[in-house]
């Protein structure tokens, strides 16, 4: 395996090795992982590991005895399960039982994936509720570095504010021909299946599911939803699934399938895969006790139906809480999840049709049917209504089933953010986008809907798409490693400061120097703007090439099947999506953002052209013309990325010479295609308005 270490190399461990550590707690599963990487630590470093898994109450009444008469014979840090620890008395040795202390943080019970952070008296204390809160607080202790073994740390209570951080692979057994191996993977072939055969680089795996771990991701779905031949893994191919999910388990990751809703039919033999045909539930619940048997703790399935060519319900003239439960009635009794996408629009739609709007299809088909799913179903949802593009609208959807378990989806993968070839840190557009409040200021955001603090309080998850691959970067730019650590950070704790955890994935992957954090951040913060500067403006979407998804391609959608336009003419631009006017759109959503959205007056800037038809004369809310926003954007676009190149430029000796070259050489070619970007776009838009650029620059008329 020559895989890079991204933000867990040796030297992110050094401070946590050179400490006498107790570990207090099991030598198998993820205890056992936690157990490896502290002996890993302490023999690189020159510290010690004391484990003890059979008597801990008398070990901790040993050191509280050695408290009194020999403290410095106490261990440096103390890290064990919570039903361990407290037998002995006080949690943390050096700390007397307090009302402040660990012992009335863990009062109220740790769930399995919390923990708690402590330090007083030279002992750094780790608490956790279960093995996978160890293994958390393990990492949260190497994230601290130094800091994690000076002064005083008043007990800290750490519990993930989602409870599915999940990654969905849309990795395919064999290369396909139009989307390669991994679809809409920017970094090599997949991980997991080399030639349709399981990739014999098992440590490679193994080395993808510790990282994730690390960060807290706790599901992982390994094929795509685009199921194709792979959907013989949940038959004749489930020996596949269960080495993955052997390999994830340890790290406290479940394991997920996407399934293909024509299953019964295709490698059942049934003729038909009507959901409520008894003999469908019956193939389907005989698969999922199959899968269990051998995956006890398997996570269960994702779906994509009736969307982009997949088989679903509407071929039997059922609706998708028909579809989603007969999987989900097979899943329960095993504690399975079924994760049901909810990216159901018309691609074989008629341009000439104006008055079908792509963004209006979720909410149309799955709010009729809110309180209709059964409880092991999640209704998975893109964070927008189109799909993961730069600037978009929040989906309504996520706004309007409040008797539905709701995830939000993401894509780490940049599929329409640069490709792995830009520098686009997406933590700050994630940050943005589960900050969003549906319900003005005083409602809960994105991430508290999913978390299951919405008006029906149901607990959904985040999932998002991989951005990992073969590459021996894992993400082809070895600084989009970044977008993987934020996912990964921000699903954990949606409130964290995108900007401090860029500066934590730093740290971690290239050691705690000032300046390149500094470099770092001139490089990456913000980038995700100014890649929308250079792309398409004001929110308008897809002016990508159709296809591939890369480039410019301002018309490239605009007679398209698959329903994205922005109708620019020789007087203007946008999607009229009012109620008024235009296709409703706006009224999809909760007051303060319906009347927000539907009005000129209003609408935010970075949205206008996707709510409104304006001319390109229209002044917006930052004072400029819409067309002369559309010049200075893609203008100062460019002149970004050459800043954040020169930035990158100044690092040179500084960050390892082959993370050096081929960041060099992919920000060369982010610079040749955010200056076709601009040229395209700036050209177009003096060619249809005929309005020059009021400060004279180059475009080409
Ligand atoms: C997996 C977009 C992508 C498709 C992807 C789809 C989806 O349309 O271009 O490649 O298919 O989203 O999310 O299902």
């Amino acid at each position: 395996m020559t895989a890079h270490a991204a933000w867990l190399p040796p030297a992110a461990f050094a401070p946590l090795g050179a400490q006498r550590t107790l570990l207090l707690a099991d030598d198998d599963g993820v205890a056992r992982t936690v157990r490896d990487e502290v002996t890993r630590a302490v023999s690189a470093f020159g510290g010690t590991l004391r484990t003890d898994d059979d008597a801990p109450s008398l070990v901790l009444a040993e050191l509280a005895a050695a408290e009194r008469s020999a403290p410095e014979a106490l261990p440096d840090v103390v890290a064990g399960l919570l039903e361990d620890a407290v037998g002995g008395g006080s949690a943390v040795p050096g700390e007397a039982a307090s009302s402040s202390g660990p012992d009335a943080v863990v009062d109220a019970g740790l769930e399995p994936e919390d923990f708690v952070l402590a330090r007083s008296g030279g002992v750094t204390a780790v608490l956790a509720g279960g093995p996978h809160g160890l293994l958390y607080g393990l990492h949260e202790v190497v994230r601290r570095g130094a800091g994690a073994f000076v002064g005083e740390i008043a007990a800290e209570r750490h519990s993930p504010a989602q409870s599915l951080r999940m990654l969905d692979h849309w990795d395919n057994l064999h290369v396909h021909p139009v989307m390669g191996q991994v679809e809409r993977g920017y970094a090599g072939g997949s991980i997991f299946w080399v030639d349709g055969e399981p990739n014999p680089d098992r440590e490679r795996i193994a080395a993808y599911a510790r990282l994730l771990g690390s960060i807290g991701v706790n599901a992982v779905a390994v094929n795509n939803v685009n199921v194709g031949s792979a959907a013989v893994l949940l038959t004749e191919r489930l020996g596949d699934v269960v080495d993955l999910a052997d390999i994830f388990r340890a790290h406290g990751i479940a394991t997920y399938l996407s399934v293909s809703f024509a299953s019964p039919v295709h490698l059942g033999g049934l003729d038909t895969a009507d959901p409520l045909d008894e003999r469908v539930a019956a193939w389907w619940a005989d698969a999922a006790s199959a899968v269990y048997e051998r995956i006890p703790d398997f996570g269960g399935f994702l779906v994509k139906a009736d969307s982009e060519g997949q088989p679903g319900p509407f071929t039997y003239g059922r609706d998708h809480a028909d579809g989603a439960n007969v999987l989900a009635r097979a899943l329960a009794p095993h504690g399975g999840t079924v994760l049901w996408r909810a990216f159901v629009y018309n691609h074989t739609q008629d341009w000439r049709d104006r008055s079908t709007d792509r963004a209006r299809a979720a909410f149309d088909h799955f709010t009729p049917l809110d309180g209709k799913f059964d409880d092991n179903v999640v209704v998975q949802v893109k964070h927008g209504p189109l799909d993961f593009q730069v600037r978009e609208a929040v989906s309504p959807v996520l706004a309007a089933m409040p008797r539905t378990r709701l995830a939000v989806e993401l894509q780490v993968t940049q599929e329409y953010t640069g490709q792995q070839k830009h520098v686009c840190y997406l933590g700050e557009q994630w940050s943005e986008l589960l900050g969003f409040r549906p319900w003005g200021e005083a409602g809960t955001d994105l991430a508290g809907i999913a978390a299951g603090h919405g008006p029906g309080g149901r607990r959904g998850g985040i999932a998002a798409v991989s951005n990992v691959g073969t590459d021996e970067f894992w993400t082809g730019h070895p600084l989009a490693q970044a977008n993987l650590y934020a996912f990964g950070r921000l699903v954990w704790d949606a409130s964290l400061d995108p900007l401090a955890i860029l500066d934590e994935w730093a740290t971690l992957t290239f050691g705690a120097d000032d300046d390149v954090r500094a470099g770092l951040r001139e490089v990456m913060a913000g980038s995700w703007l100014t890649y929308e500067k250079y792309t398409a403006p004001l929110g308008v979407c897809f002016m990508v090439t159709p296809g591939t998804h890369y480039g410019p391609s301002v018309d490239g959608y605009e007679y398209s099947p698959w329903g994205t336009y922005h109708f620019a003419d020789r007087e203007g631009i946008g999607v009229d999506r009012t109620v008024a006017t235009g296709t409703g759109f706006a009224g999809q959503y909760p007051e303060p953002w319906r009347s927000t959205y539907e009005s000129l007056e209003t609408c935010p800037d970075e949205l206008l052209l996707f709510f409104h038809h304006v001319p390109y004369t229209h002044v917006l809310r930052s004072g400029v013309t819409v067309v002369q926003h559309i010049y200075d954007t893609h203008f100062e676009g460019v002149e970004e990325v050459e800043a954040r190149a020169a930035a990158w430029e100044r690092l040179e000796g500084r960050v390892p010479a082959d993370v050096d070259a081929r960041v060099r050489a992919l920000l060369a070619e982010q610079l040749r295609s955010a200056r076709e970007w601009r040229d395209q776009v700036n050209t177009s838009f003096l060619r249809r308005s005929g309005i020059p650029d009021e400060r004279g620059r180059t475009i080409f008329p």
